[in-house]
C-alpha cells in the first residue's frame, strides 16, 4: 500500500486496486462461476430496499449454501488464490492489522438488468467499536474490511457497490434520503470498477450498499469478509451459540441471564438474548 492509496483509503473508506486479475485469470474465475451458476438464488423483489423508490427492482441474486472455497477442484482454485493473494495481504496487514482472518464468505453477489439495490448500511450507526475505524499513533485501524473481486465491469452509474465516502468518520446521524438513496445530496458514489479490479471497503464503519443494476451484462462480484484477529463480524453462525462456543454441558441449566454472557463474540448478534440490564432493585434481566 503506497502513500497515495493510504491517503485515499483513510479519506474515503474504500479503495479500488486496478488490474489485479489478468484476462486468463478472469476467464478461469468466470468459468468456475458458470460451473455452479445453477446454485444462484433470486430473492423476493424489493426485499432489501426498505421504503426507497430509487433502489427498487427485481430480487437480489446470490449463491446460498455454496462456499466457493469448497466447490469441486479445479473450480475452487481461483477463489483459494484470492484468499491470501499478495494484493490483499499487503494491504490488509495495514488496514486491519497483521493476523487478520476471513470472518465469513466468500459471498457471490450477482445481478442482472433490473436487479434491485440494497439500502445503505454501516457507518458505525449505531456505533460498533469492534468494526469501527480509528487512528492512533500515526496509524489507522479498521476491524472489518471486505475485499470484492470483480469478474465483470461495473461502469459508473450502472449500479453495484455504492458508498458514502468519508462516512466512516461522520459524527452525525445519516439523513434518511442518503440511506435509501432517494435524496442522496450527492453524497453517494458508485465508483467504476472494471473486471479484474479489487475493491476494499470498511464494511461496518463506512456507509455502503448497492445501486440497482442497469447493465445488459451480469454483475459478478465475489466478496471476502475479513476481520482483525480479535474482531468477529458474522452473527448468524451456530458457533456463537453458547452451546457451541462452550460445551453443551457447561451451559446446560443456566438461566437466560447467565446464558446471555455465554454467547461467542459477534458484531451482529441475530438475537436479543445477549443484552442485559440491571433493574433499580438490583435484579439482572434480559434487556429486550
Ligand atoms: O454487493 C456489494 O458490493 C455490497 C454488499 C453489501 O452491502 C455488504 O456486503 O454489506
Amino acid at each position: 500500500m503506497d502513500a497515495k492509496e493510504r491517503y485515499f483509503w483513510d479519506l474515503t473508506g474504500y479503495l479500488v486496486v486496478k488490474n489485479v486479475l489478468d484476462t486468463e485469470e478472469l476467464e478461469t474465475a468466470n468459468a468456475a462461476i458458470d460451473y455452479c451458476a445453477d446454485r444462484i438464488n433470486q430473492g423476493e423483489d424489493n426485499k432489501g430496499v426498505g421504503d426507497s423508490t430509487f433502489l427498487r427492482g427485481t430480487g437480489s441474486r446470490w449463491m446460498h449454501g455454496t462456499n466457493l472455497l469448497n466447490i469441486v477442484p479445479p473450480y475452487c482454485q481461483p477463489f483459494r488464490q484470492m484468499l491470501a493473494h499478495p494484493a490483499v495481504v499487503s494491504r490488509l496487514n495495514l488496514m486491519c492489522g497483521k493476523g487478520f482472518r476471513l470472518d465469513h464468505g466468500p459471498q457471490f453477489n450477482n445481478a442482472v438488468k433490473g436487479t434491485a439495490g440494497l439500502t445503505l448500511h454501516g457507518s458505525g450507526d449505531p456505533h460498533k467499536p469492534y468494526v469501527a475505524y480509528h487512528h492512533q499513533n500515526g496509524g489507522f485501524h479498521c476491524a472489518g474490511v471486505t475485499v470484492t473481486w470483480n469478474l465483470s465491469v461495473a461502469p459508473a452509474g450502472g449500479g453495484g457497490f455504492a458508498c458514502v465516502p468519508g462516512s466512516h468518520k461522520s459524527k452525525f446521524t445519516m439523513p434518511k434520503g442518503v440511506r435509501n438513496c432517494d435524496d442522496d445530496m450527492g453524497a453517494v458514489v458508485q465508483p467504476e470498477i472494471r473486471a479484474g479490479d479489487i475493491l476494499f471497503f470498511m464494511d461496518g464503519a463506512q456507509t455502503h450498499g448497492t445501486h440497482p443494476w442497469r447493465n445488459d451484462h451480469q454483475r459478478r462480484s465475489v466478496l471476502f469478509k475479513y476481520a482483525s484477529r480479535t474482531a468477529n463480524r458474522g452473527g448468524s453462525r451456530p458457533y456463537y451459540e453458547p452451546e457451541t462456543y462452550w460445551d453443551e454441558e457447561i451451559v446446560s441449566g443456566m438461566t437466560p441471564e447467565e446464558r446471555a454472557v455465554m454467547f461467542g463474540p459477534t458484531s451482529a448478534p441475530k438475537t436479543q438474548e445477549v443484552y442485559l440490564a440491571v433493574e433499580p432493585d438490583g435484579t439482572v434481566r434480559l434487556d429486550n
